[in-house]
């Protein structure tokens, strides 16, 4: 029963496969495009429905500096994901994955590096026990190097770690040194420019590998304070980023502690592209205006570049603001710890601590307590928040 409804999946998608091609230009003209700035972290999410049958089928994730995040693809229009591509810039490396005769289990996963792409798939009982048997090693053109039989050793599931365990365990040493060199060589960038304490250079990186919002669109300010044990780094004034350049030692806590303020940074510009209904002002003439309510700074004649931006606004922003902020730390937290989690980055413990632990119940039972109810674009955490297990 299941073998036959495959075979006719597999017939029909062969079918519209060759259909496709036919009509290739008039369908690449009329297919339906949809692109749109995610509410919660800042990419852009292009959609596309590729054969037109008013079903989105392609998912194209961009920071907002153009670079590519991830995409997915459902390649026989079945509604299921089947192919993805996702960059790792922290680890230098592309990651693409196929399930190539659409059994819902992966059969090819690809990881490219500059030098080097490892090629892990399913060829023998294809999908029977979802384990892979192949690995094949390849140069960065894809000339075979080395092939090896993986004897069910590794689950057909996409996990980051998966292929330097296998490295270990085939005992490729020197394969193995050279993907872990790929990950090092940004941590010793990073970490480089925190020794030198290139502190600008140091921020634009950090931004760039952990694909954050250039200065074009989310402007940000470094300034350098006197040591303060409390708030080694912190976001002020909605881009003011305050650093202790004492405390920052390691690039790894350097990372971690990036990683969340630059969460807090898009978490106040979403604030004001939230309420903001006039598209004559930008998030910098609302930091402009900031800095000069707090500054006292009249600008008389100017004021009229100001006239969008009335006090009720200010108020507005600064309301939803104290309202939202226990969610604001809770997403700036677990965001962190998810990345570092999914990308075995070395800045997170792969596990929470039992201090995180505290500190994630601390603020949902200070959302619980005092029902708070934040703005829409929090909503995706709540389920979220209500399904986390509360350490005892
Ligand atoms: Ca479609
Ligand atoms: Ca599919
Ligand atoms: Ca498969
Ligand atoms: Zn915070």
């Amino acid at each position: 029963m299941m073998k036959r409804f495959k075979l006719t999946i597999l017939i029909s998608s062969l079918i519209s496969g060759s259909f496709l091609s036919l009509l290739y230009i008039p369908l690449a003209v009329s297919q339906e495009v949809k692109s749109f700035i995610s509410s919660r972290y800042h990419y852009t999410l292009t959609q596309k429905d590729r054969n037109s049958d008013g079903k989105y089928d392609a998912w194209i994730y961009e920071s907002l500096r153009k670079e590519p995040i991830k995409e997915e693809y459902d390649e026989n229009f079945d509604g299921i994901i089947d192919h993805t591509i996702e960059w790792i810039r922290m680890k230098n490396v592309k990651v693409e994955s196929r399930d190539k005769n659409f059994s819902g289990s992966r059969d090819e996963i690809i990881f490219y590096y500059p030098k080097r792409q490892y090629v892990l798939v399913d060829e023998i009982n294809y999908d029977r026990y979802k384990y892979f048997d192949r690995l094949f090693i390849k140069d960065e053109k894809g000339t075979l190097i080395s092939k090896h039989v993986i004897d069910d050793e590794i689950p057909s599931q996409l996990v980051p770690s998966l292929l330097v365990d296998l490295l270990i365990k085939k005992e490729l040493n020197e394969e193995k040194l050279y993907v872990l060199d790929q990950t090092f060589k940004k941590y010793a960038e990073i970490q480089y420019l925190l020794n030198r304490k290139k502190w600008d250079l140091l921020l634009e990186k950090t931004r760039e590998y952990l694909d954050f919002p250039s200065n074009d669109t989310l402007p940000i300010v470094l300034k350098l304070i006197e040591p303060n044990e409390k708030t080694p780094a912190a976001l002020r004034r909605l881009k003011y980023l305050r650093v202790d350049p004492t405390f920052f030692k390691d690039a790894d806590i350097w990372l971690s502690r990036i990683d969340h303020e630059m969460i807090h940074a898009i978490q106040a510009q979403r604030i004001f592209n939230f309420l903001n209904t006039d598209p004559k002002v930008s998030w910098n003439d609302f930091t402009q205006y900031v800095d000069d309510q707090i500054n006292g700074v009249n600008r008389g004649i100017l004021d009229k570049l100001f006239g969008s931006i009335s006090p009720s606004f200010f108020e507005n922003y600064l309301s939803v603001l104290y309202a939202s902020s226990y969610y604001a730390e809770y997403e700036a937290y677990v965001h962190t710890l998810r990345r570092g989690e999914y990308h075995q980055l070395l800045y997170v413990p792969n596990r929470a601590t039992y201090s995180d632990q505290l500190l994630i119940q601390a603020y949902i039972e200070t959302i619980r307590e005092n029902n708070l109810t934040p703005p829409a674009f929090f909503d995706y955490l709540t389920d979220d928040i209500f399904q986390i297990k509360i350490p005892n």
